[in-house]
C-alpha cells in the first residue's frame, strides 16, 4: 500500500482541512429522542444554535448523525434518515463556514449530503452496506472508515475477540483495500477503532492502547471517546460527569497522533488538543 502523505491537507467539498495537527469534531445528533418534542422549525433552529456554539468555541467540523447507534437502539428506514439529515445539513451549508460530517451508512443519505453542502462521511459501518462503497466514491468525498462489532441493538450483548487489536487492525486494511478498489484513494480516508462499538471495558482500553498500530499506509485516526461508557464503567461515573475522563482519553489518543477527535464539550476538548500539541512540539 503507498502512504499517505502525513503533511497533507485533506479535500473537503469546497474545503480544505490541514491534517498537519489535531482537530475537534462537534456532534449534532438529530435523532429525535435527542430534541424536546417541539416542531420542526423549532428543531432546525435548535440545531443550528447548537452548531453556532461549537464553532464559536473551535469545532472544525460538525457531525450531523440521523441514527441512533446507541446500544438497542432501533434501525431507521433511509427515508427517516434523510428527512432529519438534509434539511439539517443544508441549513449549516448556508449559514456557516465549517465542513459539515455526515454520520451515516445509507447511500442515498451520502449521496444528497454531498449534493446539499457535505464535506465528508463518517460511517460506523465503514462502507460494509449495499451500494455505500459506489455512493461514497462517487460524492469524491473523504471517509472515516469505523471498526464495530456486529450491530448496534446487539453490539454490547458479547463482544469477544481472540485479540481486539489484530482484529480491529485486519478489519480496518480490508475496507481500505476494498475502498481504494472502489475508487476512494488511501489519502482520502481516515479510520477510527470504534470505541464502545461491541467492545467491552477491557477491549476498549486494550485497543487504545494500542492505537498506533492502527494506521495502515499512514492514514490518518479519528478518535470518539467523549462520554462514553468505558469511561461511567471504569470510574463509576453517570454520563454527565465523564467529561475529565474523556479528555484525559483526547490527550492520550493526540499524544498517539489521532487527528481528529470526535467530542461533545468543545471547548474544554480543543484546549487539550493544543496543549497536548504545544508539549509533542516541543520534543
Ligand atoms: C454519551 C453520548 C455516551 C454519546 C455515548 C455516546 C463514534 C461515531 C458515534 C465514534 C465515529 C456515541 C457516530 C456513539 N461514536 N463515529 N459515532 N467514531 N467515527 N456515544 O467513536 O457518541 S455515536
Amino acid at each position: 500500500m503507498p502512504t499517505v502523505n502525513s503533511g497533507s491537507r485533506l479535500p473537503c467539498g469546497d474545503r480544505e482541512l490541514d491534517l498537519s495537527h489535531a482537530h475537534v469534531m462537534g456532534i449534532l445528533n438529530v435523532t429525535p429522542d435527542s430534541f424536546s418534542d417541539g416542531g420542526r422549525y423549532l428543531r432546525l433552529d435548535q440545531a443550528l444554535r447548537h452548531v453556532q456554539q461549537m464553532l464559536e468555541e473551535g469545532a472544525t467540523l460538525i457531525d450531523v448523525g440521523g441514527e441512533s447507534t446507541r446500544p438497542g437502539a432501533d434501525p431507521v428506514s433511509a427515508s427517516q434518515e434523510l428527512d432529519r439529515v438534509l434539511p439539517v445539513v443544508e441549513a449549516i451549508s448556508q449559514r456557516f463556514d465549517t465542513i459539515i460530517s455526515v454520520d451515516t451508512s445509507t447511500p442515498q443519505v451520502m449521496c444528497e449530503s454531498a449534493s446539499a453542502g457535505a464535506g465528508m462521511i463518517n460511517d460506523v459501518r465503514a462502507l460494509q452496506r449495499d451500494g455505500a462503497l459506489m455512493a461514497a466514491a462517487q460524492t469524491g468525498l473523504p471517509v472515516c472508515l469505523m471498526h464495530m462489532q456486529g450491530e448496534p441493538q446487539h453490539m454490547q450483548q458479547t463482544p469477544q475477540y481472540a485479540s481486539v487489536i489484530d482484529e480491529v487492525s485486519a478489519f480496518l486494511i480490508e475496507r481500505v483495500t476494498a475502498c481504494v478498489q472502489a475508487g476512494i484513494p488511501a489519502n482520502r480516508l481516515l479510520l477510527d477503532p470504534g470505541f464502545g462499538f461491541g467492545k467491552t471495558l477491557e477491549h476498549n482500553l486494550q485497543l487504545f492502547a494500542g492505537i498506533e498500530s492502527l494506521r495502515p499506509a499512514g492514514i490518518h485516526l479519528l478518535v470518539g471517546v467523549s462520554r462514553k461508557s468505558m469511561i461511567g464503567q471504569l470510574l463509576g461515573r453517570s454520563v454527565d460527569q465523564r467529561l475529565a475522563g474523556g479528555l484525559a482519553l483526547a490527550a492520550l489518543a493526540v499524544r498517539s497522533g489521532a487527528r481528529i477527535i470526535r467530542a461533545h464539550d468543545i471547548a474544554q476538548t480543543l484546549d487539550v488538543v493544543r496543549m497536548t500539541e504545544a508539549v509533542m512540539s516541543a520534543s
